[in-house]
């Protein structure tokens, strides 16, 4: 079954107490700059004190590779993997991937991304991203749950695990993207879950929604 991925981009108050409410529906958690600049890397380990579930920093890591080598080895000491960015050059994200994988952790590479603006400059070179994620032995790429025939041929392109945002407060429809995904892929949702009344029924609604979709 496809996994749901929970983006929890809140404050530290909030974002224990969603972990906490929604912890049995959810896969995985993904943490970025909100919630770390708002508390600490420390907050990975109390999520995973919380639900125990994969963590991945969603830090889209793009710089040079001696500094993307010294944020990977810095974030790694947390959580299950990283998100880097792929536009910066093969180089930099080699740099990431060669401090993750003896850590027996992933490294997921943006390929294109879901917000309109996105169209201008990172979808003319998407298909290239991904094509070098394949080459570099990845363990995912990021594509986009607003453009369901884009994310098909990114997931085909790099025949790798995706992890797709944009169902939800972006207006991606589950429907039409679950037919391209597998057990393998992972659906990112943030504000759908967190900033309903009712997270926890929310997750559970997706989480089913997902199961009864990919039969
Ligand atoms: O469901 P949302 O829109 O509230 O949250 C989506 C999450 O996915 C949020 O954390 C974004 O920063 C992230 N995201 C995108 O929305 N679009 C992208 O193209 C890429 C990401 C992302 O996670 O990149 C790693």
């Amino acid at each position: 079954m496809v996994k749901l991925m929970l983006a929890l981009d809140l404050d530290k108050e909030r974002a224990l107490k969603v972990a906490e409410e929604v912890k049995d529906y959810v896969d995985a958690i993904k943490v970025g700059y909100p919630l770390v600049l708002s508390s600490s890397l420390e907050i990975v380990k109390e999520i995973k004190d919380i639900c125990e579930k994969e963590v991945i920093l969603d830090f889209k890591v793009a710089d040079i590779p001696a500094t993307n080598e010294k944020i990977a080895k810095l974030s790694l000491r947390y959580g299950d993997g990283i998100i880097v960015h792929g536009f910066v050059g093969e180089d930099s994200v080699k740099a990431v991937r060669d401090v993750a994988k003896p850590l027996n952790k992933k490294t997921i590479l943006v390929t294109e991304m879901s917000h309109p603006g996105a169209l201008r400059f990172i979808q003319p070179i998407a298909n290239e991203l991904a094509i070098m994620a394949k080459k570099l032995e990845l363990d995912g790429i990021v594509a986009p749950s607003t453009r369901p025939e884009r994310l098909r041929e990114l997931k085909h392109l790099s025949n790798l695990p995706v992890l797709t945002p944009g169902v939800g407060a972006q207006g991606g429809r589950l429907e039409e993207i679950i037919k391209i995904l597998d057990e393998n892929d992972y659906i990112i949702i943030g504000r759908a879950i967190y900033n309903s009344e009712d997270p926890k029924k929310m997750a559970k609604y997706y989480k089913e929604k997902i199961r009864a979709l990919s039969k």
